[in-house]
């Protein structure tokens, strides 16, 4: 069975999985923890990599080529854009995109770079894994385009650029970074985020109102996907 890699950014966004585990080992590696174990005979390397697109790159990175890993899975909370995604609600990205990447001076789209594309799609079979496990768990998984950049957006006319740009359904601040890193090393990649806060200018009390709760919601998620990756 392959290595699976499964990560967020934030501690908050990865307790609930470690709860999961059992016994564990932990790895101190470039700055970041990474928790070791085997779970229903697979093994499963568990990260946060703190926030933003750099340490997120660092990160899936290295779980694949330190770690070994061959499937990464990323469990965390996204800023809503569009209005049918509710506080709580999961996305599952089909494809991601870096709202934040601008050569425009240069006559290029907003997030293309020369040797790069503006979005970079998931995995289509643990996209269908995952509308599998929402089936049977009676639960509804929205699939949409999530748009990432370095700031935590709290503002209406963000948002509208964000939509114009990308057709974003929702924000963070990691995903995309993840998915150029899993592509670049052909390794099938997933993200999957529970809706905080719906990036306008109440998001951060929203977020610190809900990220806990959004957080565990995804983790689970996550964790049922994991139980049929490993059977
Ligand atoms: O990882 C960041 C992106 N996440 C998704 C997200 C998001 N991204 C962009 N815009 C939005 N509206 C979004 N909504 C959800 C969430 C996360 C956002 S940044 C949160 C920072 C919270 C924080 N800052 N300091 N602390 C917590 C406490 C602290 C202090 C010192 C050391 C460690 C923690």
């Amino acid at each position: 069975m392959r290595k699976i890699a499964i990560m967020g950014a934030m501690p908050e966004e990865i307790a609930p999985i470690l709860t999961y585990l059992g016994e564990y080992t932990t790895t101190e590696y470039a700055g970041n923890t990474y928790y070791e174990a085997i779970y229903k005979g697979t093994s499963l390397v568990v990260a946060y990599s703190k926030i933003g697109k750099v340490f997120s790159t660092l990160t899936a990175a290295t779980m694949i080529e330190h770690f070994g890993c061959e499937v990464l899975l990323f469990s965390g909370v996204a800023g809503g854009i569009n209005p049918r995604l509710k506080i709580g609600d999961l996305i599952v990205a089909t494809k991601l995109a870096q709202h934040d990447l601008d050569i425009t001076v240069f006559g290029h789209p907003m997030g293309f770079v020369p040797g790069g594309s503006v979005f970079i799609e998931t995995d289509s079979e643990l996209i269908t894994l995952a509308k599998e496990v929402a089936m049977e768990l009676g639960k509804s998984v929205q699939e949409g385009i999530i748009a990432t950049g370095d700031q935590f957006v709290h503002n209406e006319a963000v948002k509208a650029a964000i939509v114009s740009n990308f057709k974003a359904d929702a924000l963070e601040m990691e995903g995309g970074s993840v998915a150029v890193a899993c592509n670049a090393l052909n390794i099938p990649f997933f993200i999957l985020r529970a809706i905080s806060d719906t990036a306008d200018t109440d998001a951060s009390f929203s977020f610190d109102e809900f990220m806990e709760s959004s957080a565990v919601i995804s983790a689970e998620f996550v964790m049922k996907m994991v139980d049929k990756l490993v059977h």
